[in-house]
């Protein structure tokens, strides 16, 4: 399988992330990148698209301040990470404030996902990874992986958390719409609920998200992922702690059928590794045999299918659980 990444991928490097009270070492490090690298054996520099494929999903106002928040948080005096800590809660009225703290208030959902100075650059690159998979799908391959990171699914039009700073599941999906795809499905298997993509696609008619989670009733993302939230073009079948193959496999088969009734054009999954045991901020217990049977049950709709990376944090087992998923394809 072709497998995309791009160098510059590997500048955003937090350091620490706030929750429970505290602020903890970073989940989403640079570590994982060298984990899953050695995984993959050889991996393709995508080429660059440019930013209209990325504004095709994500508000202006969005982009500029991605671009520009770690200068401004410097010329504010700050050191370390940009992090929100002041947020305007729902139905606040919109405000155009200029201060950093506003703007990563306004842009930001949770105060994990820290913007530093190599953030955007990665950010864009890991977009541009997506991207160059897709172009492979698109041109006739049968499947094509994208080692995007920082990751995703949690990033909205307008907004940043889960450590997500662009929606590469919804840029693909748009940009595969806009190159003549007539259907596509999305279907996140990550242990988180995959919020943002939901938020972008909520109501479309061409594009279908189908997403397998830890329930949000304990975990994060908590607003977004319950069940009644299911509806037209989604589906959303939460788990509870401890779920392990026995448990999520009847899911997946109910996911994988209700996408097929669809009858999608192109499959992009939004694969976390992050549902493993040995997760040390989730709480499935799936192990790593378990990933290669349920890429085969992905496979085998036979519909092109691009899989793009999100979580997964238990670093030692990162690269087998990469490549036990890939082998199913
Ligand atoms: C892409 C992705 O997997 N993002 C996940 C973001 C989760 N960040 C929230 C961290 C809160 C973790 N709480 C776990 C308690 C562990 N004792
Ligand atoms: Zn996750």
């Amino acid at each position: 399988m072709r497998c995309f990444w791009d160098d510059r991928q590997r500048g955003h490097a937090p350091l620490t992330e706030f929750f429970n009270g505290n602020l903890h070492p970073a989940a989403e490090h640079p570590g994982r990148v060298d984990a899953i690298l050695a995984a993959l054996r050889t991996t393709e520099a995508p080429s660059d698209a440019g930013i209209e494929p990325i504004l095709r999903v994500h508000d202006s106002g969005y982009v500029d301040f991605l671009h520009s928040a770690f200068t401004e948080w410097r010329s504010a005096g700050r050191d370390g990470d940009a992090l929100p800590y002041t947020f305007p809660v729902v139905e606040r009225r919109p405000l155009a404030l200029d201060r950093i703290d506003a703007k990563l208030g306004q842009y930001s959902f949770d105060t994990a996902t820290p913007i530093g100075e190599g953030t955007w650059a990665a950010a864009y690159w890991s977009a541009q990874t997506a991207i160059g998979a897709l172009d492979a799908v698109l041109g006739g391959e049968a499947n094509a992986f994208a080692f995007t990171r920082p990751p995703g699914h949690h990033a909205g039009s307008d907004y940043l958390g889960g450590y997500s700073y662009l929606n590469h599941a919804a840029i693909c999906a748009e940009a595969a719409l806009g190159s003549g795809r007539t259907k596509v499905a999305i279907l996140d298997v990550d242990y988180h609920h995959g919020n943002g993509t939901q938020d972008i696609f909520a109501g479309r008619e061409d594009v279908v998200f189908a997403s397998i989670h830890a329930d949000p009733s304990t975990d994060y993302p908590f607003f977004w992922g319950h069940a009644d939230e299911s509806r037209g073009n989604l589906l959303n079948l939460p788990l509870p702690r401890g779920t392990d193959w026995t448990d999520y496999a009847p899911a997946l088969t109910r996911a994988l059928d209700w996408i097929e009734r669809h009858e999608p054009d192109l499959i992009v999954v939004c694969y976390g590794a992050d549902t493993h045991e040995a997760d040390p901020i989730s709480f499935f217990r799936l192990k790593t045999s378990d990933y290669e049977p349920m890429a085969r049950r992905v496979a085998s709709l036979g519909v092109p299918t691009l899989i793009l990376m999100e979580g997964g944090y238990a670093v030692d087992a990162l690269g087998a659980n990469v490549s036990a998923f890939l082998s199913g394809f």
